[in-house]
């Protein structure tokens, strides 16, 4: 009774994966940044097969993601179970509020999450939890050596999850598995055949990304290198290597006895360039010696990973939002929380209704943007859309995001001669190119975008002309390579207009789906 997994088995920018089992269920948290709802939550019954169950930051009030960085807001949860309750630790950076590691806590990973407990006391990023097996419970977490370029180092106090409270001594595990380590962050502590292991990720997020442990009979340390560090990486491979930035593991352990690993990873193509951003994978892990060993025999990560579980698959996610529920679905994501009166479901039901609101994608604001994963190299992507600009500066269509420097955007606005244009623009570095414009009639439109690789081609299809491209966008910018940051592309309806306005754009349904070659 074995499954296979296919890697990514979370495509699309869900990195820092966190797992944990109960019984015989998995539940998983990744980081979000600045988009709301925050911190994704997947569950699965065999490691291969994931399905969005809600978010730990998804009501008003629970913590403040106004302003941050296109790459700040919420990084690298840990999730944890204990005593019939789960624990996550997160850590906000930047924010206009309450900013720093927390805690939140939940019955049912699905939700309702506590509000947040703020850790003042708990310095740095990348905060984990261990619960030992006397019931001791145990913060951990990742902070820079001052005046350091990058070195860390990780320490741990105990913690009380039932306040928030940081007991006991501040004790520093461990500083990295090699001389002049960077960024040994993203620790996370188990117990295994008598020994406290500690895991690691070590190298920054990019190239040199890799997994380090280390581990000590007592909890408190001293912790031991292990001579053979990295115990998983892609940084010896080369730079033309297909799969990159291997790291940020975290193990979990089945009724039947086996190890797993959820490792982040990104896939490069066109180049350097992984615009799908950092995608959780799922390696082996065996135990020899007391050290832990990933995917044995082979030594990285693989393209399918057995599994020894049954296979338990869901039902295939929708292909299409036709946005008749009142609420939006679970799949978009928008930009540092929902402004007020941003959207709506309800004033025009069975349509996205997006107010031309004058904040855009270019600045850290809260702008008519509901975005979604880009999962798949190729993909298409089409949405039906109702709007009439109304002035100049009005304009409503679709984007595909990266960040504020770097994104495209296909919209509907009012042309120069008074009548209405279809316009493609690429904001590169900052820079505004027009890469195409189409004449259109108001009203009735579909838009869409399909890409081939990094080919982003952006089509329009109106009776009675049918379906004409717009131009076709070389999409490498839109990777964190080129443009910094965290985070993999999103795509989906946006709006804007001058301020004081009230116009809307209205959107009948959207469509994403895989493309074939
Ligand atoms: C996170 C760190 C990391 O804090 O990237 O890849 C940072 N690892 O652990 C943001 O995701």
């Amino acid at each position: 009774m074995t499954v296979t997994a296919h890697n990514p088995v979370l495509p699309g920018c869900f990195p820092d994966p966190s797992v944990c089992r109960v019984g015989q269920d998995y539940y998983l948290a990744s980081s979000s940044f600045a988009y709301f709802p925050g911190i994704p939550l997947h569950h699965s019954r065999d490691l291969a097969h994931w399905r969005p169950i809600g978010h730990a930051i998804d009501r008003d009030g629970q913590l403040d993601l106004r302003g941050v960085r296109a790459s700040g807001g919420l990084y690298a949860p840990t999730l944890r179970h204990a005593a019939g309750r789960f624990h996550l630790v997160c850590t906000l950076i930047d924010g206009p509020g309450a900013a720093g590691n927390f805690l939140v806590s939940a019955d049912d990973p699905a939700g309702d999450w506590s509000d947040p407990v703020w850790l003042p006391d708990a310095p740095g990023f990348d905060p984990s939890l261990f619960f030992d097996d006397d019931g001791s419970a145990y913060l951990l977490g990742t902070r820079l050596l001052p005046g350091t370029d990058g070195r860390t180092e990780v320490w741990m106090r105990g913690f009380d999850v039932a306040t928030g409270a940081l007991t006991g001594p501040d004790r520093v595990l461990f500083r990295g598995a090699l001389v002049d380590a960077r960024w040994a962050e993203g620790p996370h502590l188990y117990r295994h055949d008598g020994w406290y292991v500690l895991l690691l990720a070590e190298g920054g997020t990019e190239y040199e990304h890799a997994v380090t442990v280390a581990r000590s009979r007592q909890v408190e340390g001293p912790y031991a290198n292990h001579p053979g560090n990295p115990v998983l990486t892609h940084r010896h491979l080369g730079l033309a290597h297909p799969l990159s930035g291997v790291g940020h593991a975290d193990l979990v352990q089945t009724p039947g006895g086996d190890w797993y690993a959820t490792v982040l990873a990104s896939r490069m193509y066109g180049g350097r360039y992984a615009n799908l951003g950092r995608e959780t994978h799922l390696a082996r892990v065996v135990w020899e010696q007391g050290w832990p060993v990933f995917n044995p025999g082979v030594g990285l990560l693989t393209e399918q990973t057995e599994v020894a579980l049954p296979a338990h698959p869901w039902p295939a996610a929708e292909p299409v939002d036709d946005f008749d529920a009142p609420v939006l679905g679970a799949g978009w994501n928008l930009l540092r929380g929902a402004a007020a009166g941003a959207y709506s479901l309800t004033e025009r039901p069975g349509h996205l209704r997006l107010r031309l609101l004058p904040q855009t994608l270019a600045e850290q604001g809260t702008p008519a943007f509901a975005g979604r994963r880009q999962q798949h190299i190729d993909f298409a992507a089409e949405t039906a859309l109702d709007f009439r600009p109304a002035g100049p500066g009005e304009c409503a269509g679709l984007a595909v995001l990266q960040s504020p420097g770097h994104h495209v955007t296909l919209t509907v606005t009012a042309g120069a001669d008074g009548g209405t244009v279809l316009r493609l623009t690429e904001r590169n570095a900052g820079t505004e190119t027009v890469r195409g414009e189409l004449p259109v009639r108001p009203g009735p439109l579909r838009l869409g975008v399909r890409a081939r690789g990094q080919d982003y081609t952006f089509s329009c299809s109106q009776s009675p002309d049918g379906s004409r491209d717009v131009g076709t966008v070389d999409g490498r910018f839109l990777s964190s390579q080129a443009a910094g940051g965290f985070t993999g592309v999103y795509l989906g309806p946006y709006a804007t207009g001058p301020a004081g306005g009230t116009g809307h754009a209205d959107y009948d349904w959207f469509r994403y789906g895989p493309a074939a070659r």
